[in-house]
């Protein structure tokens, strides 16, 4: 009975056939898109694209310099010597600091500060730990929320590479398309760990040290290296409890300072307080490095420096390709897992298995 029932009454869900609706997506739509994804811009398009400050063009132009497929590193440098002529109008500013020292919120504060002056600033990062921890990535774009839709601002996350070399590198092209494009201030932020402060110090103009206050102690754990290369060293988080001892740190930092030799660029470095939250600050270090490039246009060493970093820039590559081209080549990555095992077996010492191999690589 139950059944019969259901048969003379359909159930709620039954619907009449109707029209049947047009399908939503057409499939020569589809093909089509498809075929406009596969034809990638020529190298003369991208550049036309670049000069004219398109985001896609220049984006697109990045990820050719990030690819490790030769065919795309061709084309990258083609790319990159079309815009070469086009580049070098622009200040480079480094930033380094400790992780959690209010990089990523200062550039945040100090960009918007530069595109309210009606600058264009790209923000670029190196840092090489990235592709294991993939960590400030992430961190980046959320300390950078309001500048991320700034439209005269470009934020590109770090390179992912395995050597720092190779993350320099591919900062370093990304530098000239950023300017090629328009960007007339680059800021790069690095993390602070490692080398990679000596790679960004090489690839920029202005090199600001960021610090926290501690408990009076300020110049333990400080690289005096870090120290040496930096032009300001501006004490961040001066805000609430924390500017009285802010500005103890500021004269620490000073004295400090004083027992440097002087720096070539004739430049002698400031100190400073600021706040990225309240924002405190971040006008002065605009200033500050304005004085730096007047100073230093004037006395021309802004351009020199300019110079040494293209020749010392070559320098690297040839070495991080010199170095890539000998552990990646085939008959080289065989014999290096045992003659590796030898060394520590001390069956042969370092210094003649190394000279093996080279001899062994320059005849291949
Ligand atoms: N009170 C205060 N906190 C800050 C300031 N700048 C950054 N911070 C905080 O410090 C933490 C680390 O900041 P972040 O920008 O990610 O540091 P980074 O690792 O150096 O890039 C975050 O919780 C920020 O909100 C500041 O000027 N004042
Ligand atoms: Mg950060």
């Amino acid at each position: 009975m139950v059944l019969s029932n259901k048969k003379n009454h359909p159930s709620a869900l039954h619907e009449k056939p109707g029209i049947s609706p047009p399908e939503i997506i057409s499939p020569i739509a589809v093909e089509n898109i498809k075929k406009i994804r596969k034809v990638q811009p020529s190298s003369q398009e991208l550049v036309g694209g670049i000069l004219a400050g398109n985001i896609t063009a220049l984006s697109r132009a990045i990820t050719l310099v990030e690819s490790t497929n030769s065919n795309h590193l061709a084309k990258a440098n083609e790319v990159i010597n079309a815009c070469l002529p086009h580049a070098n109008k622009s200040v480079r500013i480094g930033v380094t600091g400790v992780p959690g020292v209010g990089k990523s919120t200062f550039i945040e504060a100090f960009g918007k500060y530069l595109t309210s002056l009606g600058k264009k600033v790209a923000v670029l990062a190196v840092d090489p730990s990235s592709t294991i921890s993939h960590g400030s990535i992430l961190g980046d774009k959320t300390r950078m929320e309001e500048l991320v839709k700034d439209e005269n601002a470009f934020i590109r996350p770090s390179a992912s590479g395995e050597t720092l070399g190779g993350v320099a590198r591919k900062t370093r092209e990304t530098i000239t398309l950023c300017e090629a494009a328009g960007f007339d201030t680059i800021i790069i932020e690095t993390v602070g760990v490692g080398q990679s402060e000596t790679a960004v110090h090489s690839m920029v103009d202005f090199f600001l040290l960021l610090k926290i206050s501690g408990a009076g102690d300020e110049l333990q754990g400080i690289k005096r290296g870090i120290m040496e290369m930096a032009d300001a060293i501006v004490i961040n988080k001066a805000d609430g409890d924390n500017i009285r001892k802010a500005n103890l740190a500021k004269l620490e930092f000073n004295r400090a300072l004083h027992l440097f030799p002087a720096k070539k660029s004739g430049w002698i470095p400031t100190t400073a307080t600021c706040s990225a939250i309240t924002h405190e600050g971040i006008s002065d270090v605009w200033k500050t490095i304005e004085q730096f490039l007047e100073l230093t246009k004037e006395n021309n060493y802004f351009f020199e420096k300019r110079k040494e970093q293209n020749q010392y820039w070559m320098l690297e590559t040839i070495n991080e390709q010199l170095k890539l081209n000998f552990y990646n080549h085939p008959q080289i990555h065989q014999l290096l897992d045992s003659t590796k095992k030898a060394v520590q077996n001390d069956e042969t010492s370092p210094f003649a298995a190394a000279k093996l191999l080279l001899e062994k690589y320059f005849k291949f």
